[in-house]
């Protein structure tokens, strides 16, 4: 369960994705998060990348994401995509008054973190990150 679960956690912080390329866009989000190409995604990459992620993504500037505008990517006519952004929107959410914060955001990409760190040193490698998302359920 845990080990599934760091794919979906994943998955929330990339609005725009298509399931079939799931794991493809989850070594894309990985390599976005570790800001020096190290390998290694720490929480203060994490700190850094939220921060540059919000100042795109933040289109009116509140402090918070949207629902709009975390799904603005995703064609207007795909259904499928958008009620299943929404969905991992309200993951992210926490609290949900609607708007995700970068506290929130934080939140979640270090729970990630935590989900995969499996020599537990507070540190996401590849290899972590890989093995928790690809791996099956025993
Ligand atoms: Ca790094
Ligand atoms: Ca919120
Ligand atoms: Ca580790």
């Amino acid at each position: 369960m845990l080990r599934r679960a760091g794919l979906a956690l994943a998955l929330v912080l990339l609005p725009a994705v298509a399931l079939a390329d799931a794991s493809e866009a989850a070594l894309r989000w990985f390599d976005g998060f570790d800001q020096d190409k190290n390998g290694v995604m720490t929480a203060e990459e994490v700190a850094a990348t939220a921060d540059g992620l919000f100042d795109t993504a933040d289109a009116d500037a509140s402090g918070a994401l949207s629902v709009a505008e975390y799904i603005i990517d995703i064609p207007k006519d795909d259904d499928e995509q958008r009620e299943r952004a929404q969905k991992r929107f309200a993951i992210l959410d926490r609290n949900a008054d609607g708007a995700a914060t970068k506290e929130e955001f934080i939140a979640f990409a270090q729970r990630v973190i935590e989900l995969g760190d499996t020599n537990v040193d507070a540190q996401l490698s590849r290899e972590e990150f890989i093995a928790s998302v690809t791996a099956e359920d025993g």
